[in-house]
């Protein structure tokens, strides 16, 4: 199937859902005009990414059975791909918020709409709750329902901590560059990014494919922490080098202070002249200290740098897959599912 028609097929699931969602309101009597809000919250804040998270359960699920999914397996793997979705919904809508983001997907971030504002705190909470709500309606019966609910909390809470460490190196009122470094950037990158966004998925559809061995999950985890991390590293150059239209948002982490992987790599090249104008100029709110940040990152060749650490991870990641064997390991995984996942995020431009 072409990734096109892949992702129609994901979508096509999101409207029932969110009826189920919308239905629970209703059942509890709440008031039309919080139904309706709830629908456009919803709709607003989680069918419109790439779903790369989402789609990821349904591939490895798919590839893990070894052939085609019938339609009853189709949609429950997918709705546990919704339940990333939610969860990303989830962050994304606490994190525009906490990073003064504008836009997010090509539109104004939620907190930003019209009549919206802080109402969108307690938005996210209930894009988080509704993950919840349709685990226990789906999956209930399951002898791995604990599984699936421990899993959503462990990576929720790691989650929140990448964020708290991410906003507190980032603080608005003073900046000092030293103390950011690689170490650092590694740390926050694979808590607020890897976990959620690469582990979790695989690791929703091992459970949902039968597989209970722990060493299963450790080596899932040893693959797709640093695909994780290289991910993040392609959002931190995208957030300076992708164009608006490109990636759907308008970048903030030189102007948040933010321990980008970028400002990590200046700070190691920079001459005692280029670090006075990174200090004078790193998150500083104008888009004329921004500017100066982003001539130096031009003066190191940032770019190229951000070119060969991409080749190299990619060799690297792929020396990690190699590690199972072709035909697949004892304990049930498949390097396809890891190659699959890897060939959806190389080189990505959005
Ligand atoms: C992403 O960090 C992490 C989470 C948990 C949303 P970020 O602020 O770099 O994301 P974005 O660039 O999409 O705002
Ligand atoms: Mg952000
Ligand atoms: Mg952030
Ligand atoms: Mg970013």
């Amino acid at each position: 199937m072409s990734s096109a028609s892949k992702r129609d097929a994901f979508l096509a699931v999101w409207p029932s859902l969110a009826t189920e969602l919308v239905d629970y309101l209703r059942a509890e009597g709440m008031p039309q005009d919080a139904v309706s809000w709830f629908q456009r919250s919803l709709d607003y804040n989680t069918p419109g990414g790439k779903l790369n998270r989402g789609i990821s359960v349904v591939d490895t699920v798919e590839i893990l059975k070894g052939s085609s999914l019938t339609d009853d397996e189709y949609k429950r793997a997918a709705i546990l791909g919704w339940c990333i979705e939610l969860l990303q919904a989830y962050f994304l809508v606490a994190d525009d918020m906490m990073d003064q983001s504008i836009t997010r997907r090509g539109q104004p971030c939620w907190y930003r709409v019209d009549g919206v504002g802080n109402i969108a705190i307690n938005d996210a909470f209930m894009l988080e709750a509704a993950i919840y709500y349709l685990l226990k309606k789906h999956f209930r019966q399951e002898k791995y329902y604990v599984d699936l609910l421990e899993l959503f909390h462990e990576v929720t809470f790691q989650t929140e901590l990448g964020q708290l460490i991410d906003l507190i190196t980032a603080p608005e009122d003073s900046v000092d560059l030293s103390k950011f470094s690689l170490e650092k950037h590694h740390l926050i990158v694979v808590y607020k990014t890897a976990y959620y966004s690469f582990y979790l998925p695989v690791a929703l559809a091992l459970h949902m494919a039968g597989v209970t061995s722990p060493s299963a999950f450790q080596q899932s985890l040893d693959i797709l922490i640093p695909m994780g991390e290289y991910f993040q590293v392609q959002d931190d150059y995208l957030d300076c080098y992708g164009t608006p239209e490109q990636i759907g948002k308008i970048g903030t982490d030189i102007l948040d202070n933010k321990c980008s992987w970028l400002v990590n790599l200046a700070l190691k090249k920079a001459s005692p002249e280029q670090r006075k104008v990174l200090d004078d100029n790193y998150g500083v709110k104008s888009s004329d200290s921004e500017a100066r940040v982003k001539a130096v990152y031009a003066e190191l060749d940032l770019a190229r740098e951000f070119e060969q650490y991409e080749q190299d991870s990619y060799a690297r990641i792929n020396a990690l897959i190699d590690a199972i064997p072709a035909q697949g390991s004892q304990d049930g995984l498949k390097r396809e599912v890891y190659q699959s996942f890897l060939a959806k995020v190389y080189k990505r431009q959005k």
